[in-house]
């Protein structure tokens, strides 16, 4: 593996699944694959599993680990390409990611969507630069579009807990009082329709995603039926992805916070969230409180999904 950003650079899921087992059954096996390797860890937004699973992933590995957050002490970055820098950033990404890359073996990277340009976002920029100019192999921990070591784990998670073969998995949009990016639904819905499951996605009106990533899977607005019989119910907010609405909340309406009422209507389902999650506005604290709530072992996993994959890059480099 060169780069990892999105679920095909996972290659055959069967096997991705099988190798991540291994990761997690014996986590030191592969200490010395990492020996006088550095792993660089960019932030341009706040991270609290990322940061550390990756981090924990990489020492695993017997790397050598840098963190930098972009906001809190580098120089601020210019990334549009031909500005006359006479503002507030005093170097261009153009410089920075090269140097960055430098000094470093794998780099990752957390750049969330900005929502000023949604073709800026949805282009990839920030992330597809340091694949072009850094001139190492780059991984994505969030960009603007997708969230995949989440959705690593997420799968990862289910493929544990699941009781039949193609269980009932619904994603759910939940009431958030900020604008949130559509990474980690869209990230969800490519990884789920790529593992084969009955996939179902429920929102109100106005909050489609990008059919690039929700693909064949069953868009269902009556909640009721979406939740009914389902396996696994995965909460998140999004703002809104189609125009002239891009990056704007529509509706805040707690009749879909995720209640145990509504879990009534499923087959028992397990609760996923992919953390940090707003208690009683996501879900109730019964619901996230009960032994159907997953989210720890969920958050756990990302130290396996982060592992797997830079066992892939390191194994290529
Ligand atoms: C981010 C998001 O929704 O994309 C990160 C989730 C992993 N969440 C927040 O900013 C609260
Ligand atoms: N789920 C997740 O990526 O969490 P952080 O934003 O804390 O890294």
């Amino acid at each position: 593996m060169r780069n990892f950003t999105c679920v095909h650079d996972a290659g055959d899921l069967k096997t991705a699944l099988e190798k991540a087992k291994q990761v997690k059954e014996n986590p030191f096996a592969d200490q010395e694959l990492g020996k006088n390797k550095t792993l660089l860890m960019i932030f341009f937004n706040s991270s609290l599993r990322t940061r550390l699973s990756t981090q924990k992933a990489g020492l695993n590995l017997g790397m050598n680990v840098i963190v930098l957050d972009v906001n809190q002490g580098a120089w601020k970055l210019e990334t549009e390409k031909g500005v006359i820098m006479d503002g507030d950033k005093p170097e261009h990404i153009l410089e920075a990611i090269p140097v960055m890359g430098a000094y470093c073996d794998v780099i990752g990277v957390r750049s969330f969507a900005q929502f000023y340009d949604k073709d800026y976002d949805y282009n990839e920029v920030v992330l597809n630069q340091f694949i072009r100019y850094s001139g190492k192999p780059v991984f994505s921990m969030e960009a603007a579009t997708r969230h995949p070591l989440q959705s690593f784990a997420d799968l990862i998670t289910i493929e544990e807990y699941k009781k039949t073969e193609k269980p009932k998995v619904v994603l759910t949009w939940a009431p958030h009082p900020r604008a949130l990016p559509q990474a980690v639904p869209n990230s969800f819905a490519e990884w789920m329709n790529a593992a084969g499951y009955e996939f179902v996605i429920t929102h109100p009106e106005g909050y489609e995603l990008d059919e690039k990533f929700t693909g064949n899977a069953i868009v269902e607005y009556n909640r009721e039926k979406a939740y009914k019989d389902a396996d696994f119910i995965y909460a998140k907010n999004w703002a809104a992805y189609r125009d002239p609405n891009y990056g704007k909340i529509l509706n805040t309406d707690r009749a879909w916070t995720v209640d145990s009422k509504k879990m009534a209507l499923t087959n028992n389902a397990y609760f996923m969230h992919c953390l940090p999650v707003r208690r009683n506005m996501i879900v109730s604290d019964e619901v996230i409180d009960s032994p159907q709530s997953i989210v720890i072992p969920e958050a756990a996993n990302r130290m396996v999904s982060a592992q797997a994959v830079l066992k892939e890059i390191l194994q290529e480099l």
